[in-house]
């Protein structure tokens, strides 16, 4: 259900229930918070990319995997994204190496959500992204109520929850909720290269940049500008920023080592 392979400092994590368009089940959730677990732990492991087998990224929750909701009054819908959906989106967001999610295809309902709570989008022409939870009467979750208004702004996004329709790649960039598009011959060739350019970088200074970008929405000027004082002590301090300046100065590309 989940695939792992490592190269070039990428941990490429793949859904993979192509049968059922990679749609989540508990299970599947289970090996997911081993595989980050594996990428967190593993030093060799500068980057991760979260992708789909098959056709799809995923098409969010197995609707097929346990109760019908509102036959007995007894389904807890919010139990289900407490104990699985919630703490992977946290997990993710705070993920203290970069994140890529590359739609290899569709990404619909939840898995929607979670390809937002990583850091770079990338998508394939055909890939869409849809919130299609009011399509069967669900609100959407996994984040969502909370990364699009951020990204589009609150109108756009509470038409998008409403409307439920499929996005296309190309429009998704437009508003930007992906990053850049890849015709699909060439995706695979293309996320790699990206992700291998993350791996190849400063990824503690990655780290710090990402801690950053998590709490400046919340603060004020003030609060923020004490923060990155704080940032740049450490990142000024490692082996990386020393190493960077030096390259500078001799014409060369750097090396860095993440730390
Ligand atoms: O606790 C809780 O449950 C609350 C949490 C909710 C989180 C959520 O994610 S709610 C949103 C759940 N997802 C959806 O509503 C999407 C359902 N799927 C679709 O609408 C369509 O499949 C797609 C638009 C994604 C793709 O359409 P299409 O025509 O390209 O493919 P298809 O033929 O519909 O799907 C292929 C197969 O995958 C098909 O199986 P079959 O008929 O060949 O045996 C289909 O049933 C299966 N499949 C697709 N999505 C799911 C799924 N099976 C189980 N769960 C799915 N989500």
């Amino acid at each position: 259900m989940i695939r792992t392979a490592i190269g070039d400092g990428v941990m490429t994590i793949t859904l993979s229930r192509p049968e059922r368009l990679n749609a989540f089940t508990s299970a599947m959730h289970a090996e997911l918070r081993e595989a980050l677990s594996a990428a967190e732990r593993d030093a060799a492991v500068r980057c991760i990319v979260l992708t789909g087998e098959g056709r799809a990224f995923s098409a969010g929750q197995d609707l097929t995997e346990d109760r019908l909701p509102g036959l007995d009054g007894k389904a807890d819908f919010g139990a289900r994204l407490e104990r699985d959906y919630n703490p992977l989106v946290e997990r993710i967001y705070a993920f203290p190496k970069v994140t890529i999610a590359a739609l290899n295809g569709p990404a619909v309902g939840a898995s929607a959500n979670i390809a937002l709570a990583c850091d770079i989008v990338l998508a394939a022409r055909s890939a869409y992204l849809q919130e299609a939870f009011a399509r069967i009467a669900l609100v959407p979750d996994a984040g969502g109520t909370w990364f699009l208004p951020r990204i589009v702004g609150a109108k756009r996004a509470l038409a998008l929850m409403l409307m439920a329709d499929q996005i296309p790649a190309d429009d998704l960039e437009k508003m930007g909720l992906v990053c850049k598009v890849f015709d699909d011959a060439a995706f695979a060739g293309e996320v790699a290269a990206f992700a291998k350019r993350f791996a190849n970088g400063p990824t503690m200074t990655y780290d710090l940049i990402k801690q950053a970008a998590r709490v400046s929405e919340d603060n004020d000027l003030k609060t923020q500008l004490a923060l990155e004082a704080n940032l740049q002590r450490k990142a000024g301090a490692s082996d990386d920023a020393r190493e960077g300046v030096l390259a500078f100065r001799e014409k060369r590309a750097p090396r860095y080592k993440g730390r």
